[in-house]
């Protein structure tokens, strides 16, 4: 069959692929099916421009915890060889910028719209086609639908009665405002300790008259370290970025680091906690790299685990807010492990207070503040850092209907179920980029999106190039990938974090489910080649 036969019996208004969002994902995949394939896609973005996680996230102090020399696309040699990154951790403008900067590069702008967002999508077996339709009530048609949306961009407001009534502004730091919010004068209340909240308290502290932690979970964090890039470290970036892309890739988590070899346990006290010192003066997401075994052996974990208990009660004075600062309902990086510029010495400066919401729970929003069981806190902005419905959110909230009419959000009543993260049964050409199911949220996101996008070209490639027009997940293989992912959790300590994310914990009513997948990237990416290479075995092709 001749190489275009699928996207020319296409009907005349329909696009070969429709691409959802313009974050990392969306814009890689734009320019492989354009500009590669030479197909015609339509992106849909509902921002106002590129960007996608971070068109979003704008509070203070929001920047990436993965280090700027490789937390960015390695598919153009000549696009890393001209960016130059300014600091360590790139803060959320200069990651705008960069992606404003892949957007003209490859002129990716032109196919997308933006503030449009997509309301639902719904597969027409006769035509084999999906039939998506935008909020404004417009309908596209289209052979391939991609799902660019991110893991975690469905925030997660909790519903606290009185919200409505409260008389000051409140924003959720997913959906920060374009023209900021000024803190200056004002009693800020900050509900939740994650990574975001863990990076915005100490820069609004540093604005605002007083600051009002919320706490219902206390966090791990190891300092960031972070500073400008300097011009020699940016030469030798440069001169090695092959190797480094080559070792992120072979990494567990996408992220270039050498695993240290052993396990704390082999070591005496000393020279363990030499080995953690270091690395808590390096600073970064690196401490979890220090030693082999602790994500898997709890034995090794509690020695990191104490240290860093151990730090907390250093660093904050106050032992009785260094005592609730402190972690103890879950081992060290069981959920994903924040870094932070000063969080904890933050709680030394007399403008911050911490509320234990576990002991003292919110009871209500009142005009004028947040009632607790305890007290009441007069306040005029409520910072919501209470994370995502995450991995499914952005998914489930686009009304999805497959085969037979059969609805997304039936399919995964139970929690999601995908082949490798890629694909779901019943959802024929529908690829979900970084879905719930792959490595995803567990690993440096670039190295995740590249891989799944080449995969995915290469795949609709395959499907042209044979004169196929339709992939579709069998389900007897999703259900055997579903079980692989919950294995792979199991031989970790991730499930042992009960209120994390990862498992839907943070989202009343969500089914309680381990979705990425924790096998490791390398290991991942290897399955998908070989599925790939025994003819997309575990797929419907037809
Ligand atoms: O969200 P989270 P996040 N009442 O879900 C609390 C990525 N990220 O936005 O732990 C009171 O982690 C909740 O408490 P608990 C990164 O992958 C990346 O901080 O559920 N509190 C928790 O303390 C990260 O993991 C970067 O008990 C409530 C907090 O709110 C992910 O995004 C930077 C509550 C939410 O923490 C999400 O991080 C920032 C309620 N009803 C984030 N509901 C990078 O650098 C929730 N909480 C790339």
């Amino acid at each position: 069959m001749k190489s275009d036969a699928a996207p020319a019996t296409l009907p005349g208004a329909a696009f070969d692929a429709i691409i959802i969002g313009a974050g990392f994902a969306g814009l890689y995949q734009m320019h492989k099916l354009r500009d590669g394939l030479g197909l015609s896609v339509q992106g849909l973005e509902a921002g106002s421009d590129v960007g996608g996680t971070w068109y979003w996230n704008r509070y203070p102090g929001a920047r990436c915890d993965s280090e700027s020399y490789y937390y960015s696309f390695s598919f153009s040699d000549e696009l890393q060889q001209e960016w130059d990154w300014s600091e360590r951790y790139p803060e959320h403008h200069e990651i705008r910028r960069y992606l404003g900067h892949v957007a003209e590069k490859f002129d990716l702008r032109r196919s997308f719209r933006f503030d449009t967002r997509v309301a639902a999508a719904r597969y027409d077996a006769a035509q084999n086609l999906w039939h998506v339709t935008t909020q404004s009530g417009e309908t596209l048609s289209t052979r391939y639908l991609i799902t660019a949306i991110g893991c975690l961009s469905s925030a997660n407001v909790p519903a606290i009665p009185g919200l409505d009534s409260f008389a000051g502004q409140w924003v959720h730091t997913g959906r920060w405002p374009a023209e900021g919010v000024d803190f200056t004068g004002k009693r800020v209340g900050l509900i939740g300790t994650g990574s975001t909240g863990i990076q915005a308290t100490p820069v609004i502290a540093a604005q605002a008259a007083h600051l009002t932690v919320f706490q219902r979970t206390a966090n791990y964090s190891i300092p960031a370290r972070n500073g400008p890039v300097s011009l020699e470290f940016r030469r030798e970036v440069k001169a090695n970025y092959a190797a480094i892309r080559e070792q992120a890739r072979a990494a567990p988590n996408g992220h270039p680091f050498v695993f240290g070899q052993q396990s704390p346990l082999d070591l005496d006290e000393e020279e363990r906690r030499a080995r953690y010192e270091a690395g808590w003066e390096q600073g970064g997401l690196r401490f979890r790299s220090i030693f082999r075994d602790l994500l898997v052996n709890r034995a090794a974990n509690d020695t990191a685990s104490d240290f860093i208990r151990g730090k907390i009660r250093e660093v904050v004075k106050d032992p009785a807010t260094a005592e609730k600062l402190t972690p103890r309902d879950h081992p060290f990086a069981t959920k994903r492990p924040p870094i932070d510029s000063f969080y904890f010495e933050t709680f030394n400066r007399e403008n911050v207070d911490l509320v234990d919401i576990k002991a003292t729970p919110i009871e209500a929003i009142t005009p004028d503040g947040i009632q607790t069981t305890d007290r009441k806190i007069p306040l005029d902005v409520i910072v919501f850092a209470t994370g995502f419905d995450a991995m499914t959110g952005a998914l489930l909230a686009i009304d999805i209907e497959g085969r037979d009419g059969i609805k997304l959000k039936d399919a995964w009543a139970a929690g999601p179920v995908t082949y490798l993260g890629l694909q779901v049964a019943g959802f024929p050409n529908l690829f979900t980029i970084t879905g719930p199911g792959s490595p995803s949220v567990l690993t440096n996101m670039p190295v995740a999106i590249e891989q799944h996008v080449d995969w995915i070209s290469a795949c609709i490639t395959h499907l042209r190039d044979n004169g196929l027009a339709t992939i579709e997940a069998e389900p007897e293989a999703a259900e055997k990938w579903v079980a692989h992912v919950n294995e792979a959790a199991a031989a970790t300590l991730l499930p042992q974090a009960n209120s994390s994310w990862y498992l839907g914990a943070n989202v009343p009513g969500k089914p309680r489910v381990f979705m990425p997948y924790a096998g490791g990237m390398a290991r991942y990416a290897g399955i998908c080649a070989e599925v790939a290479a025994r003819g997309y075995d575990g797929f419907r092709l037809t």
